[in-house]
């Protein structure tokens, strides 16, 4: 449970235009991730790579690049979550079969799912793979919110070993870290990384560490040692240009900041229903990526 503490990229998944994996953009992207970016591990198949919009098969297709590509170099995280609980538990045995260190699931969504529902989600999951699990908490976009009844009991399931915590509520992060000491905590989102670490979260989990991970490494460091004066100095910097990065179009402007940083001549397309960038958010784009970080 102790190795997997760290900051993890929310891996982004390039596209060709037909909507098929560009597998070889996605191994650049992940060798950015570990030569570049000195990340400690990879959360796949999360929001950030469009997971929600794929089919069973293509989401294997993407745990297996990612492991073959990382090896043994980093810490892996497989978000295998969906409302389809036996694609869940096969997805979940598939990665870790290939050996992925820990698997990750989304709380059941779309259905309004009482806490009860969630609970047996999560028992179910963890009666069928031998992995440790880690919650998936991000109620802006499941509309699952829990409370701390709920992580209370979902924290007693055996395998259950921590929560990727994408709220921006700091009152039950905190009443959440004093009661669970035992249980990782990785905050979501990456614009809230001081007040996450001062809560003493165990890592972060985020989809601009792709490109921003050395700035982020900074922030969580300078928190740890106190220094917070220096760390919002870099989130100051680093919420610029999360903004302007969220106003330009999220996953379409960190896609094509990692094409400029990979080198890649094939553009890294969206998958649809996601729209594709335009002439004028890749201008933009281009902008946030020569003001940012080149
Ligand atoms: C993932 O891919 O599952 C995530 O990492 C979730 C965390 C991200 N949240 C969303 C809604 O995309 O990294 C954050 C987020 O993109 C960032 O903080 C900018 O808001």
């Amino acid at each position: 449970r102790e190795d997997l503490k760290g900051l993890y990229s929310a891996l982004l998944v390039p596209f060709n235009e037909d909507g098929s994996v560009n597998e070889e953009g996605l191994r650049k992207i992940i060798r950015h991730n570990i030569d570049k970016m000195k990340i400690d591990g990879l959360y796949v198949g999360g929001s950030s790579g469009e997971n929600f919009l794929l089919g069973k098969e293509e989401k294997k297709q993407i745990f297996e690049i990612a492991k073959d590509e990382a090896k043994d170099q980093i810490k892996l995280i497989a978000q295998v979550g969906s409302s389809n609980i036996y694609e869940v538990i096969e997805l979940g045995k598939f990665v870790t079969e290939l050996g992925y260190d820990a698997i990750s699931a989304v709380t059941p969504f779309y259905y309004r799912f009482n806490a009860d529902e969630v609970y047996n989600y999560y028992k179910e999951i963890t009666e069928n793979v031998e992995n440790d699990l880690i919650i998936y908490s991000i109620p802006l976009l499941t509309g699952v919110d829990m409370g701390i009844k709920d992580f209370e009991r979902l924290f007693k399931l055996p395998r259950i070993v921590g929560v990727k915590y994408t709220s921006a509520d700091f009152y039950l992060l905190e009443r959440l870290r004093k009661a669970f000491k035992e249980q990782l905590i990785f905050s979501g989102f990456d614009e809230m990384l001081v007040p996450a670490v001062a809560n003493n979260v165990d890592g972060a989990i985020g989809s601009t560490y792709n490109v921003n991970g050395i700035r982020s490494r900074e922030i969580f460091d300078a928190v740890k040692s106190n220094d917070l004066q220096k760390a919002l100095e870099i989130q100051n910097l680093t919420n610029d240009f999360i903004s302007a990065v969220l106003n330009n179009g999220l996953y379409q402007t960190l896609k094509y900041i990692l094409q400029r940083e990979v080198n890649s001549d094939k553009q890294f397309y969206s998958r649809k229903p996601m729209a594709q960038i335009t002439e004028a958010q890749k201008e933009e784009a281009e902008n946030i990526y020569q003001k940012f970080i080149k």
